[in-house]
């Protein structure tokens, strides 16, 4: 399996209860490495722009509420099979369908508010951390 560098947030739900370290634990413990982090508060236009794809979905303006609503993580995973395996890492979307022992069955509060996005495939994750990142900032 290749080396794959994945785009990871650490939503406002996961921010508000102080749990950056302890979803940073979760995913080092499964050998992902972060190459890049930095705390942001995303503006309405970077939340629609990131989610157009949902654009259409009757939770699309929720989420973009939720997604502003506080300070979130943004961060660079990189490692064997990243993309993949920090799917796996996160769990299911909702929190109550999600493996034990993963970031959404350990933290998260519901289907909206699920602590933690990971990119689904290798071209949006390349589009996905261009939206946040400029080369300089990821050290590997
Ligand atoms: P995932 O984040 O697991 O890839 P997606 O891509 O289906 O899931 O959904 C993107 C985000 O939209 C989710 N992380 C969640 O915050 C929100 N979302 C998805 N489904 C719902 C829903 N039924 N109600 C509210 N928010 C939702």
């Amino acid at each position: 399996m290749a080396i794959q560098r994945t785009f990871s947030i650490i939503k406002p739900d996961a921010t508000a209860r102080n749990l950056t370290g302890a979803v940073n634990a979760i995913i080092e413990k499964a050998g992902l490495r972060i190459v890049a982090q930095k705390r942001i508060r995303m503006t309405r236009d970077q939340a629609e722009t990131f989610y157009a794809v949902h654009k259409a979905r009757p939770f699309f303006g929720e989420l973009v509420d939720f997604m502003t609503s506080g300070p979130v993580v943004v961060q660079v995973l990189e490692g064997e099979g990243a993309i993949a395996k920090y799917r796996d890492v996160m769990g299911a979307t909702d929190p109550s369908k999600a493996a034990e022992g993963t970031i959404r069955k350990v933290h998260a509060k519901s289907i909206g508010e699920n602590s933690v996005h990971g990119s689904d495939a290798p071209e949006t994750a390349v589009i996905e951390i261009a939206q946040f990142f400029s080369g300089n900032e990821i050290v590997g």
